[in-house]
């Protein structure tokens, strides 16, 4: 059993690891909580205004790829945890600027590692939990699952950059025995996410009258989970997860994107009380992604039957409640999609 006092968060400001610190921070009050982001496009303190001013926890602006500060922040607060969510996290994005991914998600992955090995020597009361994506496996045919025994075999550039900072770690672990737990989770989807993902981008189209863009023929199949089961699940693990071990993490929630798509309108067109089908007609198939994986599917069982974790969301409930939110909170949506959003979704329907 691991006892965190002092928790270095990386990526805070971004859509998961904001919901694991707004939950986390009032849960555990006596644990410190530091938030080292970059604020890119991704990142936004507006997530975490309800928890900004509580006395466990502190925000710092910089780079996890900067050495020297995160070896001062190991130095300042003596982490005994590291929870590691930053990363350039969207697969379009990928495909444009390859590079930006390498760097954060490798470079920046492997500096924290270092750090942690040189502040940490041969302690063995610390973790350095690493945040990793089912995308790495690679692609499902129309049955079957990933679990944790699955060969690695990633092929866009974001899930190629996951797999070398899952390695990484991992190598840290075999190697100088830093303890290392990774968790490989599938598409999470709720409150504060950037809408350049599926479920946000749909919702906030849907609202706004444009049109919902469906790649392909809409046929590929996703695995969802609520991101506070996500986040329930990563405190078990950093708490009682065994050190050198991969958690796979899932919902058992597999949709076909088409029927994510219709759910999303059918519940806007509900929660706006406009007639039922005035947001299917927006849905627009698109040119496909190019290398779009067909399927992810996980198979959470190790996690349920080591850590007895059960998500506490049904998908249907849980998007629901997740339509209410962003249609709730149109100015956190109209904040985060500023120009620099405008630039980029106008370059992903010129390429199309
Ligand atoms: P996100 O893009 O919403 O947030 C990423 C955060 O990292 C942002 O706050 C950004 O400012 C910060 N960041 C980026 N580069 C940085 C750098 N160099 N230094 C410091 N901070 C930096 O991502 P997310 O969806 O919250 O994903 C979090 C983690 O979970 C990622 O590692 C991702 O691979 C993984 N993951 C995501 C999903 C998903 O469905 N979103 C599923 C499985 C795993
Ligand atoms: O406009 C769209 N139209 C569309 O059909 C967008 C943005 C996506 N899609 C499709 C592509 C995918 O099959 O919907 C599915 C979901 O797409 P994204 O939201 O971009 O997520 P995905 O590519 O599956 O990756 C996500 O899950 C795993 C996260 O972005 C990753 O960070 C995470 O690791």
């Amino acid at each position: 059993m691991h006892q965190p006092r002092s928790v270095l968060v990386t990526g805070g400001a971004g859509f998961i690891g904001s919901n694991f610190l707004l939950a986390l921070v009032p849960r555990y009050p006596k644990v410190q909580f530091v938030n080292l982001d970059l604020l890119t496009y991704a990142g936004n303190l507006l997530n975490l205004q309800s928890i900004e001013d509580a006395p466990n926890y502190t925000f710092v602006h910089g780079d996890i790829a900067d050495a020297d500060l995160v070896r001062q922040l190991f130095d300042e607060h003596r982490f005994d945890t590291v929870v590691h969510f930053a990363a350039e996290s969207h697969v379009d994005r990928s495909i444009l600027d390859p590079l930006a991914f390498v760097r954060t998600n490798v470079v920046g992955t492997a500096t924290l590692l270092e750090a942690a090995r040189q502040a940490w020597g041969d302690r063995d009361d610390v973790r350095f939990h690493h945040v990793s994506t089912d995308e790495v496996f690679g692609s499902l045919g129309d049955t079957g699952a990933f679990d944790e025994a699955t060969p690695y075999d990633p092929r866009s550039p974001y899930s190629a950059s996951k797999a070398g900072s899952d390695h990484l770690a991992r190598a840290y672990h075999h190697t100088y025995g830093l303890p290392v737990t990774i968790s490989n989770c599938s598409n999470n989807y709720g409150p504060f996410q950037f809408p350049e993902k599926l479920v946000p981008l749909v919702i906030r189209n849907a609202a706004a009258g444009e049109p919902l863009p469906v790649y392909g023929r809409g046929k590929n199949t996703r695995d969802w989970l609520h991101v506070a089961d996500h986040v329930d699940a990563l405190d078990l693990i950093l708490r009682e997860g065994q050190t050198g071990e991969t958690y796979a993490i899932g919902g058992r929630a597999e949709r076909r994107n088409i029927e994510v798509v219709e759910t999303l309108a059918d519940l806007v067109d509900e929660h706006l009380g406009r007639a039922p089908g005035t947001a299917r007609d927006l849905i627009t198939f698109v040119t496909d992604r190019p290398g779009h994986d067909w399927r992810y599917a996980m198979d959470p069982a190790k996690i349920e039957r080591t850590l007895n974790w059960r998500p506490a969301h049904s998908f249907e409930a849980g998007l629901r409640e997740t339509v209410g939110w962003y249609l709730d909170n149109a100015e956190w949506l109209d904040a985060v999609a500023d120009a620099s959003y405008r630039d980029y979704y106008a370059t992903q329907y010129d390429a199309r």
